[in-house]
């Protein structure tokens, strides 16, 4: 299980202006994360990826590009979750013989499926591809929510490992770590790193890890190692930064920002839209501001 634990970017992919991929750009990416960032892992084809937005064979040539890339260096998960349940299976099947550690899966979403339903999705992905699975729980953007003992009928199937934990619910969290210690949970709001490290959760995956990766880490340790003052302070500056990101655009200013970095990020495929003229100048007053 620890083998599994750590700091994971949930990986940023770079497309061009015409929202095609950017290979050598999701490359420099890639090894900003690692070199730079230093993070443990990547969380590949996630929400931060874009990957709702794009089809199956673009999927498929990410999955692979951050394999090839990072490879031996960091742990690597992929998110293969879709409401096209025959895609998870498929991308599910590509990721797990491309030799990714571990599958993660969003809840399905958008219809209104029972639990019954969404076990049947998760159980489904793993007797097909004989992976991990690290559950994906994100109640805001899904509209499913599950229960302390719905976790537990999931944690049932004993290749299901842990959880995505994207939720502010800490009671639910704090009944999860004491129920399943056993189980993986990372801290899936990037803004409640130190409070879900004092839960003693697993690791993070997140998006603003991509360029705040050093500073996450350190709170993260801090937390664990007891040392919460100090930890509070780092907490401080990074939602700082994160208030500023999330008012300009998310996904759009950690690119922006990552330009500042040196790294190639590109642009984000629409229906997102572009960063205007002000919001460009304002992610590089975060970046100079707070990193
Ligand atoms: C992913 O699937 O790409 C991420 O793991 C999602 C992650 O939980 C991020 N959530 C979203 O982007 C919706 C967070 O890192 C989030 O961006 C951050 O906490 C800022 O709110």
């Amino acid at each position: 299980k620890t083998k599994l634990g750590g700091i994971y970017s949930a990986l940023m992919v770079a497309y061009d202006e015409d929202g095609n991929i950017n290979e050598n750009g999701t490359r420099e990416i890639i090894r900003h994360n690692i070199h730079k960032m230093e993070v443990d892992g990547l969380y590949v084809g996630g929400s931060t990826g874009e990957n709702f937005m794009i089809s199956t064979e673009e999927k498929k040539r990410i999955l692979y590009i951050a394999m090839d890339e990072g490879r031996g260096q960091v742990k690597l998960m992929a998110q293969v979750g879709s409401v096209n349940l025959k895609e998870a299976v498929e991308l599910g099947k590509y990721a797990t013989d491309l030799g990714y550690d571990a599958l993660s899966a969003v809840t399905p979403f958008y219809y209104k499926f029972d639990f019954e339903e969404i076990k049947n999705y998760y159980n489904t992905i793993i007797e097909a591809t004989g992976n991990y699975m690290v559950i994906y729980f994100i109640p805001s953007l899904t509209g499913v929510n599950l229960s302390l003992d719905q976790f537990g009928e999931l944690f049932e199937n004993e290749k299901i490992i842990g959880v995505k934990f994207s939720h502010g619910d800490f009671f639910l969290l704090e009944r999860l770590r004491k129920a399943y210690p056993d189980h993986l949970i990372y801290a899936g709001l990037d803004e409640m790193m130190l409070s879900a490290a004092v839960l003693h959760v697993d690791g993070g995956i997140g998006s603003t890890y991509n360029v705040n990766g050093i500073r996450a880490k350190q709170i993260y340790t801090l937390a664990k190692g007891g040392k919460i003052k100090e930890a509070r302070e780092l907490q401080h500056t990074t939602n700082d930064l994160i208030e500023g990101i999330l008012a300009n655009g998310l996904y759009q200013t950690i690119k922006e920002i990552m330009k500042t970095q040196g790294v190639d990020a590109g642009y984000c495929r629409q229906p997102t839209k572009r960063l205007s003229e002000e919001g460009i100048i304002a992610a590089k007053e975060l970046a100079e501001k707070y990193l």
